[in-house]
């Protein structure tokens, strides 16, 4: 199998749910890092007309694609032939594509937005802060509920799936999210959520997605 080529910026979460799949997976990648700058223009627009990351492009099939939870599905249908990482029986499939469904939807943005506010946007605008990092605990407090009334410790059937891996990474911001407000976040409020997360820290997948997120970050802003 010849590698893929996956884009990445230097820093955001996103691109590193794919790494996480790709290396559960043991899918041949290679990372290639676009500025910002260069996402918003040809040739990278070609590729993604929305000027975001991650995307893809796939040799072993000819196929280019963006949007995570795209990417995410067609890797986990066309090279986890083993179910490793996802179940294709009913409720199971369509409950997996939920969980992405809400980590794409809810958690990527909210927490994007509260990282924005808390950090980027140029002036305080303590209600947007404050209602981004409410967002930030609802989102959280779901997760724990789900993970609470299910049986098994996973979102979803019996094992951890794609469905738990991706909400790693988004997870890993809320340290800076609440850097300046730590007396608003506390992981011991939310036991079952902390624990499944911890769980998933241990993952090699997990630990090298990580790594590389970080030394690509710090190499962009040396
Ligand atoms: N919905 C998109 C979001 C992609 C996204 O916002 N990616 C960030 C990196 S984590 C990005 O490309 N940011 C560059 C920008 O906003 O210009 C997905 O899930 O792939």
């Amino acid at each position: 199998m010849r590698p893929i080529t996956l884009y990445s910026a230097p820093g955001g979460p996103n691109p590193f749910k794919v790494v996480i799949i790709c290396e559960e997976l043991g899918i041949p990648y290679d990372l290639k890092v676009v500025g910002y700058g260069a996402l918003k223009e040809k040739p990278f627009t070609d590729l993604n007309p929305n000027g975001r990351c991650p995307a893809i492009e796939d040799p072993n099939t000819g196929i280019v694609l963006w949007e995570s939870g795209a990417i995410i599905t067609y890797l986990v249908e066309q090279y986890d032939t083993e179910k490793k990482l996802h179940y294709d029986s009913f409720p199971e499939k369509h409950f997996l594509n939920q969980w992405m469904c809400f980590q794409i939807s809810g958690q990527g943005p909210y927490f994007g937005q509260a990282a924005w506010f808390n950090l980027f946007h140029p002036e305080k605008l303590p209600s947007a802060q404050q209602r981004y990092m409410d967002e930030v605990h609802r989102v959280v407090g779901v997760l724990d509920g789900a993970l609470a009334s299910g049986p098994s410790g996973w979102l979803v059937g019996e094992k951890c799936t794609y469905a738990d891996l991706i909400f790693v990474m988004w997870h890993e911001q809320i340290a800076r999210i609440f850097a300046a407000f730590q007396d608003k976040w506390d992981i011991e409020k939310y036991p079952e959520y902390k624990r499944w997360i911890e769980s998933m820290k241990n993952r090699q997948s997990i630990k090298k997605a990580v790594e590389m997120q970080q030394k690509i970050l710090a190499d962009a802003t040396k």
